[in-house]
């Protein structure tokens, strides 16, 4: 009789605590995870970044994959990103920083999932929710300087048909297990902080 093997994940969350930050296109996941890593011991991976930099990686066998994803508004294939998230979290955790902030992931059911099953738990979500057309005017002022190659009404169409779609879904999957913060964010970036860290004071 053969049995199924159960995998257990890397790491258990007394070990790494993860904090994921999800939200829109534009919401303001990157600005506020950046004040938080000043303020608390935070590793801030944010999955786009990573991505980004693996596109710009010479030798990279998903360089080009990757470009035309984003530029798509579409979700990386979830080994890529996983694989990328699972380094830096080891890379990390070798040099005892164990409390990370992962920003834009998961976006996809499959992701959440997989990142769960695989690498750790995550302690909570932290839900940025912003109506579509602040982010609209977010992302097309950032366009002006960012050189974003999705940071263009084209694309950001795109990415919010995805974000509807494809990672609502999630952030509902983790609210039937009550641990999303959700927090508003069309305000100035120092009043959603506030709402941030008065939400965050009693789980960490
Ligand atoms: N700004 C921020 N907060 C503000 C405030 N309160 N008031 C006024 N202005 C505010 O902010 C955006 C802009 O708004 C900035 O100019 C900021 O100053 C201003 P930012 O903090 O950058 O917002 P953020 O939510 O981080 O927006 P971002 O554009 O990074 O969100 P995305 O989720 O679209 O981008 P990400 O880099 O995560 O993903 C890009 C692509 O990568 C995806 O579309 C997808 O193709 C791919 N991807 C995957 O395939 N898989 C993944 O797991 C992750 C990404
Ligand atoms: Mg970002």
């Amino acid at each position: 009789m053969t049995t199924a093997t159960k995998t257990k994940p890397a790491f258990s969350p007394d070990q790494v605590s993860v904090v994921f930050v999800l939200g829109g296109p534009g919401a303001g996941k990157g600005t506020q995870c950046e004040k938080l890593v000043k303020d608390y011991s935070f590793v801030h991976l944010a999955a786009g970044d990573l991505l980004r930099a693996e596109q710009n990686r010479e030798g990279s066998e998903f360089g080009e994959l990757i470009k035309n994803y984003i530029k798509e508004g579409l979700i990386v294939p979830q080994e890529i990103t996983l694989a990328l998230l699972r380094n830096a979290i080891s890379e990390n955790v070798k040099n005892n920083r164990h409390k990370f902030l992962i920003d834009g992931f998961p976006r996809k059911m499959d992701q959440a999932i997989s990142f769960e099953r695989d690498i750790v738990e995550c302690k909570f979500i932290l839900f940025f929710d912003c109506p579509e057309d602040v982010m609209l005017q977010r992302l097309l002022e950032r366009g002006k300087t960012s050189g974003r190659s999705d940071d263009n009404i084209e694309s950001i169409k795109k990415r919010f048909k995805t974000f509807k779609d494809t990672s609502m879904p999630v952030i509902e999957y983790f609210e039937t297990k009550s641990n999303v913060v959700r927090i508003r964010c069309d305000k100035p970036v120092d009043e959603v902080y506030k709402d941030v860290q008065a939400a965050i004071r009693d789980r960490l």
